[in-house]
């Protein structure tokens, strides 16, 4: 990838759009139209707070708007900002039940990718002014172009994403994504409205020393993983290694490979296939660690390689630094 000292995403994408072995410019597009979504998105999430003095959900704000919950707000203008473009011919999300089949016209059905989204995760949070994000992950369609999708387009294993990323409404808004050729990250100025490149090729340091996982359920974790913990808090070496965990899979993962580092959500004897989703959380995030030199794994496989068989299913999800996953790996496997 090309990239230049404060160049804006719109820049680097016709910059590096030749780059894109599937390149005819309507993944630049896509990219483009989630760049949009993510500031009209921004600025509803900014004002979270203001919702009681705005107008809480279910009544109207001070506008005369129907105020809604915001994640359904972020569902809607993602859902219709990539059907406004008229790029994708289907679109799956955490907040719809089934996926959406975009054939307004004939012409739709020329398009040849479909997008799958989190359009808020982690939207429990914003009561208590915690960081969210949106989570997105591209794949080309297998059925034939031309006819309308089915859900075989959407049931692909992570390994068949041409493009994936987030964006994390934090202290900086920041859109983070790969076409496959290693991790860029740009960061929103909200004065002018354009994301400046800001994190070029990002990568998860090797070594990594923090762990992300929430302990309140170590009780329901299988032995391999209360191992591991404990093999984090022990003193010995490098150890123990900092705890952090701020309950927004899109805001520990970042911090994680900026600084490095483990996320975990385990299965559990409560949550029998752990709580993240395969399609619009695992894979995209997967496709990203590996491409920033990290690791992305279910328990013994890699997560990108887990063939889906339902929309919204769910998979134990443990993602980072190298040396973490590989260490978290020879715990696993003593007990299976
Ligand atoms: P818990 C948010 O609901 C989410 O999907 C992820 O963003 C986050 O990492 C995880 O769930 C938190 O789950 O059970 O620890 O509160």
């Amino acid at each position: 990838m090309l990239s230049k000292k404060n160049q804006t995403l719109g820049e680097f994408i016709i910059e590096n759009q030749d780059s894109f072995q599937y390149s005819s410019g309507e993944l630049s597009k896509l990219i483009n139209a989630i760049r949009l979504a993510a500031k009209v998105v921004n600025h509803e999430v900014s004002k979270a707070g203001l919702i009681d003095i705005l107008g809480g959900v279910g009544e109207t704000n001070v506008q005369g708007e129907d105020q809604q919950k915001l994640d359904l707000f972020a569902n809607e203008k993602f859902i219709q900002t990539l059907k406004n473009r008229e790029i994708v011919c289907g679109i799956a999300s955490e907040e719809e039940d089934s996926f959406i089949s975009i054939n307004s016209n004939d012409d739709n059905h020329q398009n040849k990718y479909v997008v799958l989204i989190d359009p808020l995760d982690g939207s429990s949070n914003i009561d208590v002014n915690v960081s969210v994000g949106t989570i997105f992950s591209i794949y080309r369609r297998v059925t034939p172009v031309g006819t309308p999708v089915t859900i075989e387009d959407f049931l692909q294993p992570g390994n068949k994403q041409v493009a994936a990323g987030y964006v994390v409404y934090g202290t900086s808004t920041m859109l983070v994504y790969t076409t496959g050729d290693g991790v860029n990250g740009f960061t929103l100025n909200p004065a002018l409205g354009t994301f400046y490149l800001s994190h070029p090729n990002m990568q998860f340091p090797v070594n990594g020393h923090i762990y992300s996982v929430n302990e309140g359920n170590y009780v329901h974790f299988n032995q391999g993983v209360k191992d591991y913990i404990k093999y984090c808090q022990m003193e010995e070496g490098d150890r123990p290694y900092t705890s952090r965990y701020i309950g927004s899979l899109v805001s520990d993962f970042h911090r994680n490979m900026i600084k490095g580092g483990i996320y975990m959500y385990p299965k559990s004897s409560v949550t029998m296939n752990g709580k993240l989703r395969l399609l619009y959380e695992c894979n995209p995030m997967a496709f990203l660690a590996e491409q920033a030199n990290g690791l992305a794994i279910g328990g013994k496989n890699r997560i990108m390689d887990i063939q889906p068989t339902e929309l919204h299913q769910r998979v134990p999800f443990f993602c980072g630094s190298r040396n973490m996953v590989e260490k978290l790996q020879e715990f696993l496997k003593k007990y299976h």
